[in-house]
């Protein structure tokens, strides 16, 4: 009787412990880069989401390895996001958003939801050897269809000088 306790809770800390994980939200882990401090930003990017189903960037020369700060505005009157994906992102996103209710917000570290008018910030390391092509897109349901996206293929990352 007296040792049944410490043993019953070895037994149940890792089942605990993972029930726990589960129930997190795990930082995903993607091919093409990862989300970054804002110091280590090496430029900047603006981007603008209208409700012409449009991303326009003022600048698309991004190389692979680049940590890019995207400034991204909403002009429009709709709610706009601006996802930094792949094609795998693309079919697992697209089904969540449509899983979702309409104007629910989540928690993607690669996605920024933007509410009409609003500006937000995303820092991002583009992996320097597997981020070769990459997809801005809105996902909003419909817009993605309506042409909201963006491929991107990457630039080979600058030789040393
Ligand atoms: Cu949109």
């Amino acid at each position: 009787m007296k040792y049944q306790r410490p043993l019953l809770l070895t037994l149940l800390l890792p089942a605990a412990a993972m029930a726990q994980m589960q129930g997190m939200d795990m930082p995903e882990q993607f091919a093409f880069g990862q989300p970054a401090e804002e110091s280590a930003a090496t430029r900047t990017i603006h981007v603008e989401a209208t409700d012409t189903m449009r991303l326009k960037f003022d600048s698309m020369s991004i190389r692979r390895g680049d940590v890019v700060k995207f400034v991204v505005r909403n002009s429009g009157q709709a709610p706009h996001e601006f996802a930094i994906g792949d094609e795998s992102f693309r079919k697992e996103h697209l089904l969540e958003m449509r899983k979702q209710m309409a104007g629910m917000e989540h928690q993607d570290v690669n996605v920024l939801s933007l509410k009409g008018g609003e500006t937000k910030t995303i820092v991002w390391r583009f992996d320097p050897v597997k981020s070769k092509s990459v997809l801005f897109a809105c996902y909003v349901p419909g817009h993605f269809e309506a042409g909201m996206y963006h491929r991107h293929v990457m630039l080979k990352q600058a030789l040393p000088n």
